[in-house]
């Protein structure tokens, strides 16, 4: 009997084996369309029989299941997206005549990924490495897709190192580990002979390749573009993504320890923040600068392992990103996503920079292989949201449908009342000329300085942001197995800081080798405040989260007032307690928690309050680990009289981080974005 179109009553039965049969809802089919009687039984001889080949509904389920899967990224293939817009908050068409910076207000729709890069697409969310910064503007005169890190420079010069770089940080090739990490032979051994990626070895071992949130982390354009105005005049641009709620990391140990308790922690911090309303936010930088500046400085500005210092090149912000909508499909969306560094749009061009021309064929081959048609473009996550048509035709899982038989121009057809199809416009994306040298395989001169950036990235940092350093890389080179390659990896660095070098030598427990000499004598830059985290800090909690470990009888004021904070400061409390049903707090009152103690532990807030009722935690080992971690990852502690106990056994040292419940259970809200870097020295 037909049913009633929007009937969503769904009945569940007992079949004759007692399996369960559900009826109601919309009617299931086939890919085909065909209605299906049964999704718990396939089509047999008899109640006890073989199975037979008739049946073209567990074949067709099967056969699509087992080519579910496509192939990862070769690089960044961990990633999670979300859906927003870009606002121009201040139009520039006196620099470029791209269609996002024309109008104050005006809106551009965008998708954007961030990514992991060593990893395979199952590891987790918090290994030390590079984040992948990855956006598509839909805009109206196609899509622009500015695909950048969260570090400014890269680790080679040209494209033509790519893969050798790529396979000495993935996985050895013999052996098949380690994972998603670099502290390994293969990968020190390739950026020890390549003097030009020690500046991005030095981000890379900052706290910048450990971030707290993707929300908390800058992006970078890395390469330098060209902006071209209407009249074709060009400038160079350097383009920044400036995290509103400011960058932040987690320390090495908290990072080891999350990818253990919630692998998935970025992209599930990403989609609660989207899915609560809180959106995470960008501006948009940019570094202006034109052919005389580039001339002019110490490094080639087409360099993609330099910077260019913000006290010489201030920002510009020309408008903000941001994200509010998560995906429908995180297959169809995230994972079928298509950036290409060569979508460029009008007002927009590429430089020379022989790392960004390599990337502009190879993404576009990478598509072909993974998504398996040059129709990739037709996916809706990809197809432009702006009228699109040309002569190309057909091609494996072509969905457009052309009419008409003008497949080809110059033609005549409008001639005998036929659709001539389109042309060349006079609104169009214009290559910039740029006059050439004539062919030459070779690396210019301007490139060969390898140290003085790195330098100015390591004296530009505070002390804990340089102590950290030194033991990332003092971890790392403890990793590797082959003593010559950490003495040539530690040769180099004699080059950046030599206390820097000592320190990491006397961690790895060699002797300092002799300096290897730089192709070019480095020179010493201005420090920069801007390349430092710490300096560049929030001052306000906003976007944090504090956990609440909670016993029976616990006090409903305290949690009341820490709430209240919560909500006002718009930080996010968690409540975790011995069991994930909840507690009876003093008052009588039963409440839910969000997580049960040994499942959350406090690796995953950034701050934390014990409201603990009595001594029942004092020997609980998962207690005693939210505590010490806590304490040993630098956060503001808020506890209760009666938590005396439980801090005791957990090493805590009354410091002035460490809060009374009783008088100020605020502070863990007030504190979250901070941490007490003088715990880390004691
Ligand atoms: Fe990529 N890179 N890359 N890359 N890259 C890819 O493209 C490549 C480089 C970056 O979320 C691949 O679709 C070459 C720099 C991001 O889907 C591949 C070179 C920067 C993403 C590829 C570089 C990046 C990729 C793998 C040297 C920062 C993820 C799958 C010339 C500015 C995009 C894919 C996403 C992905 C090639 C260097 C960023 C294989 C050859 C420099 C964020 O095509």
């Amino acid at each position: 009997m037909p049913r009633a179109e929007n009937d969503q009553t769904i009945i569940t039965e007992r079949g004759e084996g007692g399996e369960t049969q559900q009826r109601g809802g919309a009617p299931l089919t086939t890919n085909h369309g065909v209605p299906i009687s049964d999704n718990q039984n396939s089509l047999k001889a008899g109640a006890r029989g073989p199975t037979l080949l008739e049946d073209f509904v567990l074949r067709e389920k099967i056969f699509h299941f087992d080519h579910e899967r496509i192939p990862e990224r070769i690089v960044h293939a961990r990633g999670t997206g979300a859906h927003g817009y870009f606002e121009c908050t201040d139009p520039i068409p006196d620099l470029t005549m791209a269609q996002p910076f024309q109008k104050k207000g005006g809106k551009v729709p965008v998708f954007v990924r961030f990514s992991t890069v060593a990893g395979s697409k199952g590891s987790k969310d918090t290994p030390r490495d590079v984040r992948g910064f990855a956006v598509k503007f839909y805009t109206e005169d196609g899509n622009w897709d500015l695909v950048g890190n969260n570090i400014p420079v890269f680790f080679i010069q040209d494209a033509m190192k790519f893969p050798d770089l790529v396979h000495s940080v993935k996985p050895e090739a013999d052996r098949g580990f380690p994972q998603a990490a670099s502290a390994h032979d293969t990968f020190w051994d390739f950026v020890s002979l390549m003097p030009e990626s020690t500046h991005m070895i030095l981000w890379a071992m900052s706290d910048r390749a450990i971030p707290r949130s993707l929300r908390m982390m800058d992006g970078f354009g890395v390469h330098t573009f060209r902006l071209v105005n209407a009249k074709g005049k060009a400038v160079f641009v350097k383009f920044h993504w400036r995290a509103k709620l400011r960058c932040q990391s987690t320390t090495w140990d908290e990072a080891v320890k999350i990818s253990g308790a919630d692998p998935d922690y970025h992209r599930r911090d990403l989609w609660e923040a989207i899915t609560a309303g809180d959106f995470p936010e960008w501006e948009l930088g940019l570094q202006v600068f034109d052919e005389d500046f580039a001339a002019s400085q110490p490094y080639d500005v087409l360099d993609a392992t330099k910077i260019i210092p913000e006290e010489d090149v201030p920002l510009r912000v020309v408008g903000r990103l941001v994200l509010d909508r998560w995906v429908d499909n995180f297959f169809a969306e995230t994972e079928q996503v298509a950036f290409l560094p060569s979508n460029v749009i009008p007002g927009i061009d590429f430089s020379e920079d022989p790392l960004l021309q390599g990337r502009l064929f190879s993404y576009l081959d990478t598509q072909k292989s993974r998504l398996g048609t040059t129709n990739f473009h037709q996916i809706p996550v990809n197809a432009p949201k702006c009228p699109m048509q040309n002569f190309q035709r057909d091609g494996l899982m072509q969905t457009h449908v052309p009419t008409g038989r003008a497949n080809y121009e110059p033609n005549s057809l409008a001639e005998a009342g036929e659709d001539p199809g389109p042309r060349p416009a006079e609104h169009a994306f214009r290559t910039h000329p740029v006059p050439t040298e004539g062919k030459l395989r070779a690396r210019s001169e301007t490139f060969a300085d390898h140290y003085s950036q790195a330098r100015l990235f390591y004296r530009s940092q505070t002390a804990p942001e340089q102590a950290h350093i030194v033991k990332a890389i003092t971890f790392e080179l403890s990793k590797v197995d082959l003593p010559h390659v950490r003495l040539r990896a530690l040769a180099s660095l004699r080059n950046v800081d030599e206390d820097m070098a000592k320190a990491i030598a006397d961690g790895v427990g060699v002797d300092l080798p002799e300096a290897l000499e730089p192709a070019k004598a480095p020179i010493d830059m201005p420090a920069s405040d801007a390349l430092s985290m710490h300096l560049t800090a929030t001052q306000e909690p906003k976007g944090r989260t504090v956990g609440v470990l909670l016993t029976d009888g616990a006090d409903g004021e305290a949690l009341k007032k820490l709430r209240a904070a919560a909500k006002k400061a718009g930080v996010t409390v968690k409540l975790v307690a011995p069991r994930r049903g909840g507690v009876l707090l003093a008052s009588g009152e039963r409440i839910e928690v969000d997580g049960q103690l040994e499942g959350m532990p406090s690796v995953l807030f950034d701050a934390v309050a014990i409201l603990a009722a009595d001594a029942s935690l004092d020997r609980v080992p998962a207690a005693r680990d939210f505590v010490a971690d806590a304490f040993a990852h630098l956060k503001a502690i808020v506890a209760t009289k009666e938590a005396g106990g439980l801090l005791d056994a957990a090493g805590v040292e009354k410091d002035a981080f460490v809060f009374e419940a009783a008088k100020e259970p605020e502070a863990a809200v007030l504190r979250a974005h901070e941490r007490v870097w003088d715990r880390e020295q004691a």
